[in-house]
């Protein structure tokens, strides 16, 4: 067993922002509603530790935003110490807590600052759900706590994401893109897009064994509300049928479908490693081949996922 690299991810903000529904929904993908609804306050913190492409030991720290667990974490600086990626968690619905919030948010900021924290902050604006995504209130919330974060922080870098656990792309999202910096994805960057452009394909996504994107290709899709509407769902069908293979430990490895006149297809590779075996998920569509020139393409794929991981 060759050592992964170990990555700490703090998971920061209010009590009852949605962090741990966000954690809980990330690592259970599917049915996971029903489990999320009954939870109680997290005690100081709580940790998820998953394995991330047999590479690195990703261990999430989840910060219980209680006052009195706030308190103790400012004045224990241990618990902030060695973070890879700082997350800020916000509850879009509630207002009222706008204000103590930010205000959390700058102690801890200048508390990171002082320590040498030089990486991007993630802020996301969470139960930002599906029926709230064109209201023009919430938007402008959204607004002004980025503006308002952006001005008094000149210095921080931020990314900042709308989340919700009605769709979980929009979590798979929010935690690929720290994850995508430890390891460069240019070269399957590359391929993917080479692979849209010979399929036709509106999208062509790589998820990792936990339904994290690796690395995705979207047709003429820039922006945002195209491609909620358009790809979210596929997004969130994909990762479905993808936890119904683990789920039922399924010796399926493939699917087929039709819609809108696309062909649809979801692919699981196995590469093997060192360690075992690293797993991935490719979906996307094509109007393009033939089927014996499609597994072709997938051979091909599959040569270059063993060239980066293997
Ligand atoms: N509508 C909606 N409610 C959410 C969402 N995420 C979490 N919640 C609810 O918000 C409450 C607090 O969530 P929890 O994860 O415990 O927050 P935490 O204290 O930050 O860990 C729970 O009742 C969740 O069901 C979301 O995306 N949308
Ligand atoms: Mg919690």
């Amino acid at each position: 067993m060759i050592n992964l690299r170990e990555i700490k991810i703090a998971f920061t903000g209010l009590d009852n922002a949605g962090k741990t529904s966000f954690l809980i929904a990330l690592r259970r993908k599917f049915n996971f509603y029903e489990f999320v609804k009954e939870l109680l306050p997290t005690k100081l913190i709580e940790f998820n530790s998953f394995n991330f492409l047999n590479l690195f030991a990703i261990n999430i720290w989840d910060m219980g935003g209680q006052e009195k667990y706030r308190q103790l974490y400012v004045k224990n600086l241990i618990y902030f110490e060695a973070t890879d990626f700082l997350y800020y968690v916000i509850d879009i619905q509630d207002e009222k807590k706008f204000e103590d919030t930010l205000e959390y948010l700058k102690k801890l900021l200048i508390i990171y600052n002082d320590m040498g924290y030089t990486n991007e902050v993630i802020v996301c604006f969470s139960k930002f759900d599906p029926d709230l995504r064109q209201n023009e209130e919430y938007i402008n919330r959204r607004e002004n706590l980025k503006k308002n974060i952006e001005e008094k922080n000149e210095k921080i870098k931020f990314k900042f994401f709308d989340t919700t656990y009605y769709d979980i792309s929009s979590l798979s999202k929010a935690i690929s893109y720290s994850l995508n910096k430890l390891i460069n994805l240019d070269n399957i960057n590359m391929h993917i897009n080479n692979l849209g452009k010979l399929l036709e394909s509106n999208y062509i996504i790589l998820y990792d064994d936990t339904g994290l994107i690796i690395a995705d290709y979207y047709y003429r899709i820039t922006d945002t509300r195209e491609f909620e509407q358009k790809i979210s769902t596929k997004i969130s069908e994909d990762l479905k049928f993808f936890q119904s293979l683990v789920d039922s430990k399924s010796s399926f490895s493939e699917r087929t479908s039709f819609f809108n006149g696309q062909k649809e297809y979801a692919k699981k590779f196995e590469i093997p490693t060192k360690n075992g075996k690293t797993v991935f998920y490719l979906g996307l569509t094509t109007n393009k081949l033939e089927h014996f020139q499609m597994k072709k393409e997938f051979d091909k794929f599959q040569e270059v996922l063993e060239r980066i991981f293997k």
